[in-house]
C-alpha cells in the first residue's frame, strides 16, 4: 500500500477571491504531490511500509529527515484542504465556541492569537490550533513541513485547524503580504471540519 494524493472536494477556483485558482491548483498538484511521491519512495522498503501517517509522525524522531519532510507535508496538506472550503468563514458553533472562549477569552481574542502565530513564523512553516490531551486548546507554530503530531514538536496535541505559511501557499497573489493572506484565511475555514475534529 502507499499513500495517495486526495481530491479536493471544491474547484480550484472555488476559495477565491481569497486564494486564487492557480496557487491552489499548483500547491495541490505540484507540492502537495511531490510530497506524497517522496514519502512513498522514503517509506518504501523500511519497516514503516503499511504504518498510517499518524503513526509514522507519532515516532519521526528515529526517522530519516526524508520522512520527516515529506511525511509532514503529506499530512498536513490533507488537513489544510478540509478545513477550508467554499462556504467557508464566519465563525464555529456549538461546544467548538464554547472552548475558545474559555480557552481564549473570545472567538475575536483567539483569531489574533492563531493570526500572531501564523505572521510571526519565521521563514517557512504552519500555525495551528490543537487539541492537547487534557482536551485545552492551544495555538502553535512549527517549523518546516513539522506538526504537533511528531514527538519532536515542542508543543504537541491533536491538529484541528491549520494554516500554511509557507510563500508557496500565498506569492502568487500576495507575494510578501502575508498578514493579507492570514486575514484571507478566515473568509475560507470550514468550521464544521474544524468541530469534527475537535470532537474526536
Ligand atoms: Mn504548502
Amino acid at each position: 500500500m502507499s499513500f495517495k494524493l486526495p481530491e479536493l472536494n471544491y474547484d480550484y477556483n472555488a476559495l477565491e477571491p481569497h486564494i486564487d485558482a492557480r496557487t491552489m491548483e499548483i500547491h495541490h498538484t505540484k507540492h502537495h504531490g511531490a510530497y506524497t511521491t517522496k514519502l512513498n519512495d522514503a517509506v518504501m522498503g523500511t519497516d514503516l511500509e503499511g504504518k498510517t501517517i499518524e503513526e509514522i509522525l507519532s515516532g519521526v524522531s528515529s526517522h530519516s529527515a526524508a520522512v520527516r519532510n515529506n511525511g509532514g507535508g503529506y499530512y498536513n496538506h490533507n488537513l489544510f484542504w478540509e478545513i477550508m472550503g467554499p462556504d467557508g468563514g464566519g465563525s464555529p458553533g456549538g461546544e467548538l465556541a464554547a472552548a475558545i472562549d474559555k480557552d481564549f477569552e473570545s472567538f475575536e481574542s483567539f483569531k489574533e492569537v492563531f493570526s500572531n502565530a501564523a505572521a510571526t513564523r519565521f521563514g517557512s512553516g504552519w500555525a495551528w490550533l490543537i487539541k492537547k490531551s487534557g482536551g485545552t486548546l492551544e495555538v502553535t507554530s512549527t517549523p518546516n513541513q513539522d506538526n504537533p503530531l511528531m514527538d519532536l514538536a515542542e508543543v504537541k496535541g491533536e491538529p484541528i485547524l491549520g494554516l500554511d505559511v509557507w510563500e508557496h501557499a500565498y506569492y502568487l497573489n500576495y507575494q510578501n503580504r502575508r498578514p493579507d493572506y492570514i486575514s484571507a484565511f478566515w473568509n475560507v475555514v470550514n468550521w464544521n471540519e474544524v468541530e469534527k475534529r475537535f470532537q474526536k
